[in-house]
């Protein structure tokens, strides 16, 4: 997170941090109990066993409250190449209990352009920085219309129905280490997944973050919760 300010697990209570083979790889979003929404590229070809789940913690460096995964599910319209429908839920061998983490609510609709929406994860607090910060970062970045982010990244990557884009141009953005991470509107409902940005480049003015739509994935979303979580 760039351009953001500490934050602690008491205001981002679903937030978890999600390892592979011991090291810290993404951000998630406790949805049930038992199940974690993140991104799909955060587990390109992983099995359940490669990866631990840790909830309720404030600080990368803090050990407990670790789950294993059971099962990974993903959306067969998931594409690694075009990043499309970039969501996946991790079903958890044992729940998070409700005195550790506490599941977040999913958005129905579309953020509005122009409003803001709140950003969290472990992720690089500058795209030049060489270590991540122990404690979990939060910011404040701004929608943008679908058009405009389209004319940004024409000839680089497509944003689909399934993305929004949100930032504060040269300011404030998701970087890497942020991905599969929440993005919470300000009624408090989970909005959007943090997918990507332009390679090595955060908070550059001409890169907006991209981020999976919560909303257009609540189909598969939904029928995934109700069958496994
Ligand atoms: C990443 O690699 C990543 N600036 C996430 C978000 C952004 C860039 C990179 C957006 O996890």
């Amino acid at each position: 997170i760039v351009g953001g300010h500490p934050s602690d697990v008491w205001h981002q209570p679903h937030m978890v941090n999600i390892r592979r083979r011991g090291n810290f790889e993404c951000g998630g979003s406790l949805v049930t109990p038992r199940c974690v929404l993140t991104a799909a590229h955060c587990l390109n070809d992983g099995n359940p066993s490669d990866f631990v789940v840790r909830g309720g913690v404030t600080y990368l460096s803090d050990m407990r409250n670790s789950r294993y995964v059971r099962k990974i599910l993903m959306p067969s319209a998931y594409s690694r190449t075009t990043l499309d429908h970039d969501v996946a839920l991790l079903q958890l061998k044992q729940p998070l209990q409700a005195s550790i983490a506490k599941p977040i609510s999913l958005a129905v609709r579309s953020p509005r352009p122009g409003s803001f929406v709140r950003v969290s994860g472990w992720g690089l607090t500058d795209s030049s920085s060489t270590s991540l910060p122990n404690q979990l970062q939060s910011v404040h970045v701004q929608v943008m219309p679908q058009r405009e982010c389209r004319d940004l990244y024409r000839g680089y990557r497509n944003i689909t129905s399934s993305m929004f884009c949100a930032s504060v141009p040269g300011l404030k953005d998701a970087c890497a280490g942020d991905s599969g991470g929440p993005v919470v509107n300000s009624n408090g409902i989970l909005v959007g997944v943090v997918s990507w940005g332009r390679a090595h480049r955060c908070a550059a003015r001409d890169s907006p973050g991209v981020y999976s739509d919560v909303s257009y994935l609540s189909d598969w979303i939904a029928d995934n919760i109700h069958r496994y979580c």
